[in-house]
């Protein structure tokens, strides 16, 4: 459901520029180095704090959206990377932060939105992504991997989020670099941490794994960092946080 207005928006857009003319602009840049990944292969648990107005769990989460500040505060704070909203109906997300943010803070940054075309990687690549999202519920194993491989030429990394068993292996198959479990059901909108950490051993030490959604505090993040995840997303707490600093100390 949340991915079908995405079907239309990308339709829409693609009628009004040429997905060509994107693709070639975005071959044309400065390959990227694989930022993003290289950021969560550090020794400690990297924190990826996500700039979100919105979602279609909490609704307005940020009334005030100084979205360029936000992510220079992240950056101050720690923060390894940053992951922006771009998806514009549920989550109020909009290219031109991912764009602005980009031009003002140097850290790796991953396009939060649901990618069903590999028009969207080119797009988000002249938008200063260096991850994309890419949902396995949303996708065939063959698109993932076909999808990893635009990543590749590119430079910039794929995070392919699961949320059960089955998915899991599905993006080990596809060839994932990083796999994302969501904490957070998204047809229920029920979040369980245990859910990384029951997960976490399925994956080979050797891919990347990042907990998302759901993580409130340092006992959270206590347990994650026992669990051995390489990283955590964090939204609405970080964006509700008056001191992100704070909360990117131990
Ligand atoms: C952040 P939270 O509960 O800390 O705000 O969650 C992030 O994990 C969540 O926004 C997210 C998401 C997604 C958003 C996880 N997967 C896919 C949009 C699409």
């Amino acid at each position: 459901k949340l991915a079908q207005s995405t079907y239309k928006r990308v339709e829409e857009e693609k009628k009004q520029i040429s997905p060509e003319e994107v693709k070639a602009k975005a071959l044309s840049m400065k390959k990227g180095n694989f930022e993003f990944e290289n950021a969560l292969r550090s020794n400690d648990i990297t924190f990826i704090c996500e700039v979100k107005k919105a979602s279609p769990s909490k609704g307005i989460i940020a009334e005030n959206f100084p979205y360029v500040q936000i992510a220079k505060e992240y950056e101050q704070a720690g923060a390894g990377c940053i992951s922006v909203l771009t998806e514009p109906e549920y989550f109020k997300g909009d290219k031109k932060y991912l764009k602005e943010i980009s031009e003002n803070v140097s850290l790796p940054l991953i396009r939060k939105d649901f990618v069903i075309d590999e028009y969207m990687i080119y797009d988000g690549k002249l938008h200063g992504a260096s991850c994309v999202l890419l949902i396995c519920s949303l996708l065939s194993e063959s698109t993932i991997r076909n999808y990893i491989g635009i990543c590749d030429t590119l430079g910039i990394s794929a995070l392919v989020e699961a949320h059960d068993e089955m998915e899991i292996n599905k993006a080990i198959r596809a060839g994932a670099r990083i796999i994302g479990v969501n904490n957070r059901d998204l047809k229920t909108f029920t979040v369980d941490i245990s859910n990384s950490e029951r997960l976490r051993k399925l994956v080979p030490e050797n891919i990347l794994f990042v907990a998302e959604s759901g993580i409130k505090n340092n006992g959270d993040i206590k347990r994650l960092r026992e669990a051995k995840v390489d990283a955590v997303l964090i939204g609405e707490t970080f964006m509700k946080s008056e001191n992100k600093k704070e909360m990117l100390k131990e």
